[in-house]
């Protein structure tokens, strides 16, 4: 066994040798490499568990019959996909349990999720879909899950406010900048080519612990200007409904509820659009016949009177009504 193992590196390995099932394996053995300490004096265990871990996640899909693409990648549901991003330890899964109907695993140690996992949140009659994802280090981020922030619409970046919240920020900005994603405040700004813009929400975790409220109030001090932020407690539940509704915002979406003429609408079924979409883009969600057919609409909702006329450029408000008419 090479020198300078950390502590954690040994509590893993006694994980892994008392796992019962093979993802369990899997999952304990991907968390050694990634707690591993990069050296010569580790190479040579490092190839070691890399070829047990390869071995074992290729025995594991035989038996299901999958791909390992399906295992580490999510489908896409809902009004827009939210990952979830930071240091070890700092509540992601947590905050995912506490949001929606996942039941992740949630441990005082480093390195306890290694899988992407799903959870839907209502915000409203919205669902938004949340990624939880392994933590980003410097040391170490899984390569697949940088695939997911790429494809995610918005993310939520937690940091715990028990910690060394602005070391945990600067490393993911830098971490992701590698890797040319960049977070964003509110606007979409130019988007260079290859770069992925992100518009993020930053969350102060951990809110019910000592001195929390400082620690945020510091951290809106140095970063309140670049990015919206909230401060919530996943444990006790603090601040959900309004970090739900700051989703919500961030999606940048509106809903519409289409309706036919001399019937009422569903709004328990809105149709999901970006911000800035028209009457037509409405149409063409609905039906394409809709898009050379529709002659006017009519609109109940914030911008105009009730039932006023309106044409296919007219620019959709969140909880519009439209009646197509073709
Ligand atoms: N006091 C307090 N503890 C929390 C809160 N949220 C999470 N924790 C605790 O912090 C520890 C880590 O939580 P996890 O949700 O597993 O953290 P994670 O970010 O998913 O960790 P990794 O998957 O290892 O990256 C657990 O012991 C949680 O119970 C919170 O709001 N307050
Ligand atoms: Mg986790």
């Amino acid at each position: 066994m090479p020198a300078n193992l950390p502590p954690e590196y040994i509590q893993t390995e006694k994980r892994f040798r008392e796992a019962k099932t093979p993802a369990e394996k899997i999952a304990t053995l991907e968390a050694m490499l990634a707690i591993m300490p990069h050296h010569k004096g580790t190479d040579k265990l490092r190839a070691n568990l890399r070829r047990k871990l390869s071995k074992m996640r290729d025995e594991q899909e035989r038996k299901r019959g999958g791909s390992r693409t399906d295992l580490y990648s999510v489908k896409r549901e809902g009004a827009g996909q939210v990952a979830l991003l930071g240091a070890p330890n700092v509540g992601k899964s947590h905050l995912l349990a506490a949001l929606s109907n996942a039941e992740p695993e949630v441990a005082d140690y480093p390195f306890t999720t290694q899988r992407p996992q799903a959870g839907m949140v209502a915000f409203e009659n919205v669902q938004i879909q949340l990624v939880d994802l392994p933590p980003l280090t410097e040391e170490h981020t899984e390569p697949w899950a940088f695939n997911i922030m790429r494809s995610a619409d918005i993310f939520l970046v937690i940091l715990d406010l028990s910690q060394d919240f602005v070391s945990e920020l600067e490393t993911i900005l830098k971490v992701l900048h590698g890797q040319r994603i960049v977070l964003l405040a509110g606007e979409d700004g130019d988007a260079e080519l290859g770069i992925f813009h992100k518009r993020s929400l930053v969350v102060g975790n951990k809110g019910d612990l000592e001195g929390a409220e400082e620690n945020f109030a510091v951290l809106k001090e140095l970063y309140g200007e670049r990015f919206p932020m909230i401060m919530v407690s996943a444990k006790e539940g603090l601040n959900l409904e309004g970090l739900r509704n700051q989703l919500y915002t961030l999606l940048d979406v509106l809903r519409a509820y289409p309706k036919r003429p001399g019937h009422e609408p569903d709004l328990s079924a809105p149709v999901i659009l970006k911000q800035g979409s028209t009457v037509l883009d409405l149409a063409k969600e609905i039906h394409k016949d809709f898009v050379v057919k529709l002659r006017y609409a009519r609109i109940w909702g914030s911008g105009k009177f009730d039932g006023q006329r309106v044409q296919r450029d007219y620019l959709l408000q969140d909880g519009d009504i439209i009646e197509m008419h073709i």
